[in-house]
């Protein structure tokens, strides 16, 4: 079986409570739940936290024996030279997401400290960027 984390870094404990114009009405444990319905032969793993230590220490845990790691930062995407330290440390290929195009917002969210040591970037597609990303960790072509 398939194992993937998703890390969803600071503020994003918020989802489906505030800012639903930007960010959706759903909680992401009610996404969750679904992506898991969904893709029932994927081992699905969950950690959100706002501290960017818990999240370097998340990624060192889970950056050699699984099949990839799925990051939302949240605003340490803009920021943490850290957390994009810690991802190219690692073996196993990360993918980042946003729920937002950030390109369409203010010009302190077009610069991300992550994109370039990530294998990819999926953005703009709601929740659903977290799927996308999942599909591209999984399919081998
Ligand atoms: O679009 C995204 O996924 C972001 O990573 C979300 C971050 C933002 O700083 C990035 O620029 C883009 C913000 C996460 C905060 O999430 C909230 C959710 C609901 C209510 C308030 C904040």
């Amino acid at each position: 079986m398939k194992k993937i984390t998703i890390i969803n870094g600071v503020n994003l404990n918020l989802l489906g409570t505030r800012e639903p114009d930007i960010y959706g009405k759903q909680t992401f444990e009610s996404y969750l739940t679904e992506l898991k319905r969904k893709y029932p032969q994927v081992a699905l793993d969950y950690f959100q936290s706002n501290s960017e230590a818990e999240i370097i220490d998340k990624i060192h845990e889970k950056g050699f024996d699984t099949d990839g790691i799925i990051i939302n930062a949240g605003a340490y995407t803009h920021t943490s030279i850290a957390i994009a330290d810690a991802i190219k440390s690692v073996s196993v290929p990360v993918v980042e997401v946003h729920i937002s195009n950030v390109h369409q917002r203010e010009t302190f969210r077009h610069h991300s400290y992550l994109s370039a040591v990530c294998k990819g970037v999926i953005l703009g597609f709601g929740l659903q960027s977290y799927e996308l990303a999942l599909v591209g960790l999984l399919d081998k072509r």
